[in-house]
């Protein structure tokens, strides 16, 4: 394809028949947006010849940068070989076959099951599915109830989108009345004067209250992801999941790890559960399975839950046509391969990481942040007007989205979430390339706070 083949027939041709996620479609019809055409390392190039520091990996998943040709490789070759057959009906084909048994590998001792989608959201169904199950296995057809939190992000079938707790997302999804959330460890916007360890305790005592609440024996499990990521990079004070783990351990109900975006690397070990120290019997992953390359989901099921699953005969009636899908398995595979053959995740951790947070740190003077937050390869900076009372910046995160748009003409691509810039990029991005991306922010965060007269 010429990368830069007629730009205008493109846009026109967007904005005419193509109905985009997570987007003001009215507005969006109307003016358009950005045609990214081709990428490389960890800079994405548009139709306009703009080119971007890609700061947030894609959506999260695209860990390892856009020039890993043995991924490319691997799938092209599998779509030679075999590309396509089903897992359902007594068959398997040999690449899913072989990821399982590489994630038994690269996972938590406990986890040596795993049950493919090709998405985050449809593997939080799937964890739905398994968990009451699971319990009707047990003689526990009661035990149906899961508990959230509010801003989490678990994904955007109705099922998945239920078990989410972001507002705006939620208004709009008729949730299940299965679904409970209790309140998320975000101590800088809702922290009040208490401490972030008080903090941290106390939003981790509310799964307590709330079990307690709806009965232990209702309750089926517990989901939340190590950092929220959409919700804006929150980190947990240290309190926090201490607690929570306490409280899965001293209660009969499962916890579910969400590592969709934290799974392979992101807070420098190869889960998320792994830096807190969970222990999680089921754990949600896709993205960077694949370096985001091509779809691919699913939940690692631990010893508890499969040993019961195994236990009994009957059918397991859930699966969808692309479960296990070779290609898919096979980019997992590569993907995999190379996280091992590398020791990026080590190197990143070690190097890149302690980088980024370091120099992300420099801002935190600067008269518009209130808040810089990290852990890994990603980091979240928070705008406010008034640094002691916190005070936002202007309206409905009117700030961020300004900064946002500043920082992108800047050839920065980097996220808004609610009144904080967010950022994700590449586990393989160079020191060098680290500088820009801070650069580029300092830079947008200067013109931000200059259109709002804050010094
Ligand atoms: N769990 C988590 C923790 C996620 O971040 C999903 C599940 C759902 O995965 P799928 O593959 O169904 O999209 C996600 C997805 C954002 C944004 O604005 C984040 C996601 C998706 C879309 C937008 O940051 N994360």
């Amino acid at each position: 394809m010429n990368h830069v083949a007629d730009a205008t027939t493109l846009r026109q041709h967007d904005r005419s028949h193509h109905l985009h996620p997570f987007t003001d479609l009215r507005d969006y019809a109307a003016h358009g947006g950005r045609i990214v055409t081709h990428a490389e390392h960890i800079y994405i190039h548009d139709a306009e010849g703009n080119r971007m520091l890609d700061g947030m990996s894609g959506l999260w998943c695209c860990n390892l940068g856009y020039s890993q040709h043995q991924i490319v490789e691997a799938i092209y070759r599998q779509l030679q070989e075999l590309p396509y057959y089903n897992n359902f009906f007594r068959c398997a084909n040999q690449p899913a076959v072989e990821l399982a048994t590489l994630l038994a590998e690269v996972t938590p001792a406990d986890f040596n099951h795993v049950f493919f989608t090709n998405s985050g959201s449809e593997a939080n169904d799937t964890n739905i599915r398994l968990v009451h199950r699971y319990y009707d296995l047990l003689g526990k057809p009661e035990k149906k109830l899961f508990i959230s939190r509010k801003n989490a992000y678990h994904g955007s079938t109705i099922a998945a989108g239920s078990l989410g707790g972001m507002k705006a997302m939620h208004d709009q999804v008729r949730g299940l009345d299965y679904v409970h959330h209790i309140n998320q460890p975000h101590w800088f916007a809702e922290g009040g004067d208490l401490s972030p360890e008080d903090f941290g305790l106390k939003v981790a005592r509310e799964l307590e209250q709330k079990i307690d609440e709806l009965g232990e024996d209702r309750v089926a499990a517990f989901i939340a992801e190590p950092v929220q990521g959409a919700g804006g990079v929150i980190i947990p004070p240290d309190s926090y999941w201490p607690e929570i783990q306490r409280i899965c351990d001293e209660r009969d109900i499962l916890f579910i790890a969400d590592e969709v975006i934290c799974g392979f690397g992101r807070t420098g070990e190869w889960f998320g559960s792994q830096t807190y120290g969970l222990k999680p019997h089921l754990m949600t992953f896709a993205k960077a399975i694949t370096n985001g390359y091509i779809p691919l989901g699913g939940v690692m099921v631990g010893d508890q839950v499969a040993e019961v699953l195994l236990s009994q005969g009957g059918e397991f009636a859930h699966g969808l046509t692309y479960s296990g899908h070779p290609a898919a398995c096979a980019a997992g595979i590569a993907t995999l391969q190379t996280l091992r053959e590398t020791d990026i995740i080590a190197q990143a951790a070690a190097q890149i990481a302690p980088h980024l947070q370091s120099r992300l740190r420099e801002l935190a003077d600067h008269p518009v942040v209130g808040e810089v937050r990290g852990r890994g390869m990603f980091a979240a900076v928070e705008l406010v007007r008034d640094k002691g009372s916190r005070e936002r910046l202007a309206p409905e995160s009117q700030g961020a989205v300004y900064c946002r748009d500043r920082a992108n003409s800047n050839g920065l691509m980097v996220r808004q979430t609610g009144d904080a810039m967010i950022m994700a990029p590449p586990l393989v991005s160079r020191r060098e390339e680290i500088d820009e991306l801070v650069d580029k922010l300092h830079q947008a965060l200067d013109e931000t706070a200059r259109h709002y007269g804050v010094n």
